[in-house]
């Protein structure tokens, strides 16, 4: 796991990281509160935080807290506050700061790793849980819920678009190749999006969104062109060497201060008609 341990002595980090890497773990040492959430912020794979609660500047317990806003929801981040002090007091007021575990300074090298073992039982157990909960199976995609928790997130620019799209005649191809080949063309179909635009979800079935933060309805409508020259390039041999499939796109701009659902109500008109003006197409 990658750890990173906050302690103001550069003995005790070196001590203890020596522990932690001879049992395999990537140690980042940080002597204050301030390095240790700039390095949370800017680096997503830290699984652990390991903190003394007498720090110089900002106390253990304020990094605990902010620690536990930086992770957020969406991402498992294990905190093991150490004490010199073991008194009940200051045990409960670490775990009610968002801590996940208590060990008394200086910790035995064999009680620190079987906690952290723990903490790489749960780490894996919640980290498959978010991916299970916002990623769709089939194509890797945000699923619906995550496409629209991952938009709310966004702070919104001075100018947003979004787009829908909707594979054509998709029936079809389910009635004539069956469903496990309609799965191979969504999952074509997807990754071709993907390499296009950076926030894509899979709305429904066979219906995707794109999120363009900071982007106008012109960018969008550019970057749907290209995925619906793409799409269409796309051959299926292993399925029919004829089959050749195209999608329908609506694009809209998302104004500040509305729900995404609203923008996306205006990209599902322009969707409409892009259907109802032959398909293969974008409107907006
Ligand atoms: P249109 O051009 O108007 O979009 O026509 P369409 O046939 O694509 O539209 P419709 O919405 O009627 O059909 C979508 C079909 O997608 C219906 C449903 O059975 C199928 N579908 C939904 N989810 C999946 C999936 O995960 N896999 C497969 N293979 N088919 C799916
Ligand atoms: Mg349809
Ligand atoms: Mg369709
Ligand atoms: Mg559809």
């Amino acid at each position: 796991m990658k750890i990173v341990i906050v302690d103001p002595s550069r003995v005790v980090l070196k001590v203890l990281g020596a522990t932690l890497e001879n049992a395999g773990h990537e140690v980042v040492p940080c002597t204050d509160a301030m390095a240790a959430i700039e390095r949370l912020r800017q680096d997503s794979f830290v699984d652990v935080l390991v903190t003394s609660l007498q720090l110089d500047g900002m106390s253990g317990l304020q990094l605990t807290r902010q620690a536990r806003l930086v992770a957020g929801s969406r991402r498992a981040l294990y905190i093991l506050v150490m004490s010199s002090s073991s008194e009940r007091s200051t045990v409960v007021e670490a775990l009610d700061s968002g801590a996940d575990d208590f060990i008394v300074k200086p910790p035995a090298a064999d009680e620190l790793l079987a906690r952290l073992r723990v903490a790489c039982r749960l780490a894996r157990l919640q980290s498959d849980l978010i991916r299970l909960a916002t990623i769709d199976a089939l194509t890797g995609l945000l699923n619906r819920r995550a496409f629209f928790e991952t938009a709310a997130l966004y702070s919104r620019c001075e100018t947003d678009a979004v787009a829908i799209f909707d594979i054509d005649r998709f029936k079809q191809i389910n009635d004539t190749y069956g469903h496990s080949a309609g799965d191979v063309v969504i999952a074509a179909v997807a990754h071709a999006a993907s390499a296009r635009c950076a926030m894509v979800g899979r709305l429904g079935g066979e219906e995707f969104g794109l999120l363009f933060p900071g982007g106008s309805v012109k960018d969008a409508v550019t970057t749907c062109e290209a995925v619906r020259l793409d799409v269409a390039a796309l051959s299926f041999p292993e399925i029919d060497p004829r089959l050749r499939i195209t999608c329908s796109f609506g694009a809209g701009e998302w104004r500040r201060d509305e729900l995404m659902d609203e923008a996306l109500k205006r990209a599902d008109v322009a969707l409409y008609a892009a259907k109802a003006g032959g398909r293969n197409r974008v409107m907006a």
